[in-house]
C-alpha cells in the first residue's frame, strides 16, 4: 500500500522536469550575454540589463503572462519606457522594475532619458 504510493510520488516528481522543458520552448533569441537559456515558460523570471547605453538583450521573447525585469547596470540613470502603463520611471545604478506582460503583441520601449536607447518585448501567445 505504502509502496505503490511512494512510487506514485516518485514518477510524479520526476514527471515535472520533463513536462516544464517539453512546453517552455527555448526561444531565448538573446544575443546578449548571461541570459539563462530555457527558461520560456509564462510566469518564470525573465531579465533585461541596462548597460553601456543600451538594453540587454534588444529583442527579448516570452510569452504571455511572463514577468520582465529591468536592471539598470550602469552608473547613470535611465528608463524603460513603454505604453500602456509599462514604464519604470527613473532607475538609478543597481534599481530594477518588473512589468508582467498579459498580452501577446509587440511592446517597443526606450530609455525617456536617452530616446536612442531602444528595445523590444515580444510576447506570444500562450
Ligand atoms: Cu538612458
Amino acid at each position: 500500500m505504502t509502496r505503490t504510493r511512494r512510487l506514485a510520488l516518485a514518477a510524479f516528481l520526476f514527471a515535472i522536469p520533463v513536462a516544464a522543458s517539453g512546453c517552455g520552448g527555448s526561444t531565448s533569441t538573446g544575443a546578449g550575454s548571461g541570459q539563462p537559456a530555457g527558461t520560456g515558460t509564462a510566469g518564470s523570471a525573465h531579465r533585461v540589463i541596462i548597460s553601456g547605453f543600451a538594453f540587454h538583450p534588444s529583442t527579448l521573447t516570452v510569452p504571455a503572462g511572463t514577468k520582465v525585469t529591468f536592471v539598470n547596470q550602469d552608473s547613470t540613470v535611465h528608463t524603460a519606457t513603454g505604453s500602456g502603463g509599462f514604464d519604470s520611471g527613473n532607475l538609478q545604478h543597481g534599481q530594477s522594475y518588473t512589468y508582467t506582460f498579459t498580452k501577446a503583441g509587440t511592446y517597443n520601449y526606450i530609455c525617456s532619458i536617452h530616446q536612442y536607447m531602444h528595445a523590444t518585448v515580444v510576447v506570444t501567445g500562450k
